[in-house]
């Protein structure tokens, strides 16, 4: 990965990088908090922590206006959280209790909303890419200039599904933007090992498709190349990818033996290289903030989290007749 750039600092207001770092803390301290809730065994099932990648989905969302959607995979509390969508009401639905999301039937992986325009939570590796581009047609149809994120991995860029979209997205100039979270592994695969051109974003050039690479551990740069991307996408020029350069700190799953990379490559990511340590710089070099402003900031987030958590340990489980509801057949 690409060392740190120096990013424009100078037109970033305090409340800004105030509230990318508050946004940022608020995934990773949930995030915590749900990996120690699995640990007791109150949350069953699959479940994908975001701790490392926050900077690509605050990034983002710091572009987005009312109206545009966003979908993603399973590794997906984070996405939710950076959207809007209420603390309390996903750790309610990863410990299965009525008060969650999908009423404590879906767990981690199948949560949304419509009010926030959050099209889940989807475990089929890359199965989102296409309905990303559903989303966007449905706004391409009805005349609006929404946009649609749609979020994969560097694993899921391997799938055949994501370059169907591709042809289609552009023949139809669908305002999507394909955000490649590149973490640099699938599971345990490192993207060396399965991929042989390492660029992925580049990929689309078949299709002339715009994209680039963006340091996804700078809240700064997300944000500066969401919004061309956006732009793009808004005038009607029809998708836009950003592969942005990411790291995830914790295992792929809550089950992880981790055989795959050195404890030392993610200490070094993690000292060198953390996004939230970066904002916490900025705003201290740059007098935006002091320590006990920080510290303010922290206890404020502490407190949602653990509000979110007792939430989800008093919440119901869902009644008995609830197997009967939200049903097909
Ligand atoms: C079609 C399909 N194949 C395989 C799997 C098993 N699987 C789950 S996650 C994953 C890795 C995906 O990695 P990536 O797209 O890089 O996303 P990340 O987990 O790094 O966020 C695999 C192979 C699956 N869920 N669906
Ligand atoms: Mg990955």
């Amino acid at each position: 990965m690409a060392t740190r750039k120096p990013t424009a600092k100078s037109n970033v207001s305090a409340e800004e990088l105030q509230s990318y770092y508050r946004d940022m803390l608020l995934i990773r301290r949930f995030e915590e908090k749900a990996g120690q809730l699995y640990g007791m065994g109150l949350i069953g099932g699959f479940c994908h922590l975001y701790i490392g990648q926050e900077a690509v989905v605050v990034g983002l969302e710091a572009t987005a206006k009312e109206g545009d959607k966003r979908i993603t995979s399973y590794r997906d509390h984070g996405h939710m959280l950076a959207c809007g969508m209420d603390p309390k009401g996903v750790m309610a639905e990863l410990t299965g209790r009525e008060g969650g999301y999908s009423k404590g039937k879906g767990g981690s992986m199948h949560m949304f909303s419509k009010e926030k325009h959050f099209y889940g939570g989807h475990g089929i590796v890359g199965a989102q890419v296409p309905l990303g581009a559903g989303l966007a047609f449905s706004d391409k149809y009805k005349g609006n200039d929404n946009v649609t994120f749609t979020y994969f991995g560097d694993g899921a860029a391997n799938q055949g599904q994501v370059y169907e979209t591709y042809n289609m997205a552009m023949l139809w100039d669908l305002p999507v933007i394909f955000v490649i979270e590149n973490n640099k592994y699938a599971m345990g695969t490192s993207v060396q090992r399965a991929t042989k051109s390492p660029s992925l974003w580049e990929r689309g050039a078949a299709y002339g498709i715009k994209g680039e690479e963006v340091d996804g551990m700078d809240v700064l740069a997300v944000k500066a190349a969401g919004e061309k991307a956006v732009a793009h996408c808004r005038a009607g020029k029809g998708p836009y990818i950003l592969e942005v350069m990411t790291y995830r700190y914790r295992g792929h799953s809550m089950s992880d033996p981790a055989k795959y990379r050195t404890r030392d490559e993610v200490q070094k990511m993690r000292t060198e290289r953390d996004a939230i340590e970066h904002v916490r710089e900025l705003l201290l070099q740059g007098k935006h903030a002091t320590e006990d402003d920080l510290k303010a900031i922290d206890k404020e987030i502490k407190a949602i989290v653990n509000e979110a958590a007792e939430f989800s340990k008093e919440s119901p489980e869902p009644a008995l007749d609830e197997l009967w509801t939200d049903i097909y057949a």
